[in-house]
C-alpha cells in the first residue's frame, strides 16, 4: 500500500464556531494524520426555532439530496499582500474542473434515489495572498481575502463562508452550497502547502480545500480526492485508521456512527470512498456506514431516502358563516421533516398544494396565500364557494414527493346564498389541435374563467355561451383546464378541474420488406403522446383502409408487386403521418412463393 494514500487531510469540524478554532499540529511527511480536528467553541445562535424547517444559513450541506449549488475557486494571488508565486493557466482550471465535475457526477450516480442535480459554476477570484505558502493555521488569511473580493465582508472567514454559501444557495435556487477552493501548487515540488496538507474538508461545510497537484496524487487524480472529501461536506467520517475515527462516532444528519471505520477495529472493512479512495473510486464503494452520514438512509424501505421521507401536516381554521356569506377558511401546511437526533432538523421537500373538498367532491387546491406553492411552509386565506345547505369538508397538504398531511374534518352550514346554479362544462379528453371547443351549460346571464391555472390569475370573466373556443399556447401532453362561473348575482361557482390530452404530432416510424423467414412488411411506430392507433397501405397511389395498427403485416401480391409501396400512420388523436416510402433490405419486386 502506498504510504500517500492516506496523507490527505480531514478537519473534522465539530461544531460551528465563528470564533477561531483551534488546530493541533499537523504533519509534513506525508504519514496519516491524527488528531488534526478543529475544536471550536460552540457557538450560539444558531438553534433559534425555526418554524419552517428551512435550512438554516449555518447548515450548508446537511445531507446529499436535492439541488446543490457547488462554487469552484480558483484563487489568484495577485501581489498585493504577498509576492505572486504562481498564476493559473487554462489549461490547469480546464482539468481541475473536468475532474471536480466527475467527482460530483460520481456522487449522483451513487445516490440514485436522492434526487441529487448539481450545479457547479467555476471562477477565478483575486486574492492578495499566495494560498499555496500558507499553512492550515493561517488559512483564515487568504480564505477571508478571497470571500472578501466577493463581497463578502463578515469579520470571520467562516462566517463569510456561510454566507457566500447562503448566497450562492439562493442564486442558484438550490437545497445546499458548497465551496471548493482550488488552490495553484504548480511552483511546488511536492504540490502541497506550506506544512504538508493539500486536501481538507470541513464536516458538514462549509467547504474544502484541495491544491492544483492534490499532492502525491497529482493533477491528474483531483476526482478521488475531491469524491473523498466531498463525502465530508455532507457529514461523512474518515475510515482509515489513523484518522482515529471511534466505531460509535456519530456524524451527519442522521448520527451514523462509523462502524467501518479501521481505527479501533469496528468489526467490518467494506471498501469506502471515505476509507481508500483510490480502490473505492472505481468501485463506485460508499459503505452502509459512510451512506448513513451523508443522509443516504431508508429506514422503511419506501426507496425515499430518510431525510427527504417527510409528509407534511396542515392546521385548519374555519369560520361558520352568518346568514348570505360563505366560509373563510385559513389553512396552514408545514413540512414536517425527517427528526435528526444530531441537531436542527429540516426539510428540502416544499408543500405542493392544500386541498379541499366538500361533501366528497373533486379535490380542489386553495390558492396559497403568498402567490406560490414553493416552500416548506404555505398558508391560504381563502373564501370556500359553497351554496346553501350542510356541507362535510376534508383538507389535506401535499409535498413535493407526493406524500399527504392526515386529513382534516370539519362541517359547515351556509344560508342566504342560494342553491347551487345548474352549470356543466365538457371538454374533450384528447385534443389534435390547439383550438378546442368547450362545450357549457349555464343559467343566461352566467360568466366563465376559463384557465390553466387553477387560481385564475389575470383571468377574465367572459359570458359563458354554449360553445366557447380556447386555444394552447404550450406543449402537447396532459393539461388540466380550469373554468369557473358567475352569476348575476356575482356569487362564484367552486372551479371545474379537466384533464386533457394535448396531442398535435403524427407517429413516426418506418417500414421494411422482408422476404425472410417469411414475406411481410414490418412496421415500426411511435408516437408519444396518444399512441399509434392505425395504419394505411399506400400500393402505387393507391390507398387501402385504415386498419389496426400491427407491427407486421403478411405480404400480398399486391403490396409484393408493386412499384411503390408506402405506408401512413395515425395516432389515436387523429394526427396522420406523411407517406413513409417503405424500403427493402433485400432487393425488389420480393417474390410471394
Ligand atoms: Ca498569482
Ligand atoms: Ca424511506
Ligand atoms: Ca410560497
Ligand atoms: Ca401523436
Ligand atoms: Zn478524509
Amino acid at each position: 500500500m502506498k504510504t500517500f494514500r492516506f496523507a490527505f487531510l480531514c478537519v473534522v469540524l465539530l461544531l460551528v464556531s465563528f470564533s477561531s478554532p483551534t488546530r493541533s499540529a499537523a504533519s509534513s511527511d506525508g504519514s496519516p494524520l491524527a488528531g488534526d480536528a478543529l475544536q471550536p467553541p460552540p457557538h450560539q445562535s444558531t438553534l433559534a426555532a425555526a418554524d419552517d424547517f428551512k435550512p438554516s444559513v449555518f447548515q450548508p450541506s446537511a445531507f446529499l439530496a436535492g439541488r446543490v449549488a457547488v462554487q469552484l475557486l480558483f484563487v489568484e494571488s495577485d501581489g498585493r499582500v504577498e509576492p505572486s508565486t504562481a498564476n493559473w493557466t487554462n489549461a490547469q482550471v480546464t482539468l481541475a474542473t473536468d475532474q471536480v465535475t466527475t467527482a460530483l457526477e460520481w456522487w449522483r450516480t451513487q445516490l440514485p434515489n436522492a434526487h441529487v442535480e448539481f450545479d457547479l459554476t467555476s471562477r477565478i477570484v483575486r486574492s492578495g495572498y499566495e494560498p499555496i505558502e500558507h499553512d492550515l493555521s493561517t488559512e483564515g488569511q487568504w480564505v477571508g481575502d478571497t470571500f472578501r473580493t466577493m463581497g463578502f465582508t463578515a469579520p470571520n472567514y467562516f462566517e463569510q463562508a456561510y454566507s457566500s454559501d447562503d448566497s450562492l444557495r439562493h442564486a442558484r435556487h438550490a437545497d445546499w452550497a458548497t465551496t471548493i477552493f482550488i488552490v495553484n501548487s504548480a511552483g511546488k515540488a511536492d504540490g502541497r502547502f506550506a506544512d504538508g496538507h493539500f486536501a481538507y474538508a470541513y464536516v458538514g461545510g462549509p467547504f474544502l480545500v484541495i491544491t492544483s497537484d492534490a499532492g502525491p496524487y497529482g493533477a491528474n487524480q483531483l476526482t478521488p480526492v475531491v469524491a473523498h472529501e466531498f463525502g465530508h461536506i455532507f457529514g461523512a467520517l474518515d475510515q482509515y485508521a489513523a484518522a482515529g475515527t471511534a466505531c460509535t462516532q456519530q456524524s451527519g444528519y442522521l448520527a451514523v456512527p462509523s462502524s467501518n471505520s479501521q481505527a479501533n477495529n469496528c468489526g467490518s472493512r467494506f471498501i469506502c470512498i471515505m476509507l481508500e479512495p483510490l480502490a473505492a473510486y472505481p468501485a463506485g464503494a460508499i459503505d452502509a456506514s459512510a451512506l448513513g452520514q451523508i443522509g443516504y438512509r431508508d429506514s422503511d424501505g419506501d426507496g425515499t431516502p430518510d431525510p427527504i421521507d417527510t409528509k407534511p401536516a396542515a392546521d385548519v381554521l374555519i369560520n361558520q358563516p352568518s346568514e348570505g356569506s360563505r366560509p373563510l377558511v385559513k389553512a396552514i401546511a408545514t413540512d414536517q421533516p425527517f427528526p435528526s437526533p444530531a441537531g436542527q432538523s429540516v426539510t428540502i421537500n416544499t408543500i405542493s398544494r392544500i386541498e379541499y373538498r366538500a361533501d366528497g367532491g373533486q379535490w380542489l387546491a386553495l390558492p396559497p396565500s403568498d402567490g406560490a406553492y414553493n416552500s416548506s411552509t404555505e398558508s391560504s386565506n381563502a373564501t370556500l364557494p359553497l351554496y346553501d345547505g350542510q356541507h362535510s369538508l376534508e383538507f389535506r397538504a401535499i409535498n413535493s414527493i407526493g406524500a399527504t398531511s392526515p386529513i382534516t374534518h370539519a362541517s359547515v352550514y351556509v344560508s342566504g346564498v342560494g342553491p347551487a346554479p345548474a352549470y356543466a362544462v365538457d371538454v374533450p379528453a384528447l385534443a389534435n389541435t390547439s383550438a378546442i371547443t368547450i362545450a357549457l351549460a349555464a343559467p343566461a346571464g352566467s360568466m366563465v374563467q376559463i384557465s390553466e391555472d387553477p387560481f385564475f390569475g389575470a383571468t377574465n370573466w367572459i359570458a359563458a355561451a354554449p360553445l366557447i373556443g380556447w386555444q394552447f399556447d404550450q406543449n402537447d401532453g396532459e393539461h388540466t383546464l380550469y373554468l369557473r362561473f358567475r352569476d348575476t348575482a356575482a356569487i362564484d361557482s367552486p372551479p371545474f378541474a379537466r384533464a386533457l390530452l394535448l396531442d398535435r404530432a403524427a407517429p413516426t416510424g418506418r417500414a421494411t420488406l422482408h422476404e425472410k423467414p417469411s414475406p411481410e412488411l414490418e412496421i415500426q411506430a411511435h408516437d408519444a403522446v396518444s399512441g399509434v392507433d392505425a395504419m394505411q397501405i399506400i400500393s402505387d397511389g393507391s390507398a387501402g383502409a385504415w386498419q389496426p395498427y400491427e407491427s407486421s403485416l403478411p405480404l400480398t401480391q399486391a403490396i409484393a408487386t408493386a412499384d411503390h409501396i408506402q405506408i401512413r400512420l395515425r395516432d389515436t388523436a387523429g394526427n396522420v403521418s406523411q407517406p413513409l416510402s417503405v424500403a427493402s433490405p433485400i432487393y425488389l419486386p420480393i417474390v410471394i412463393r
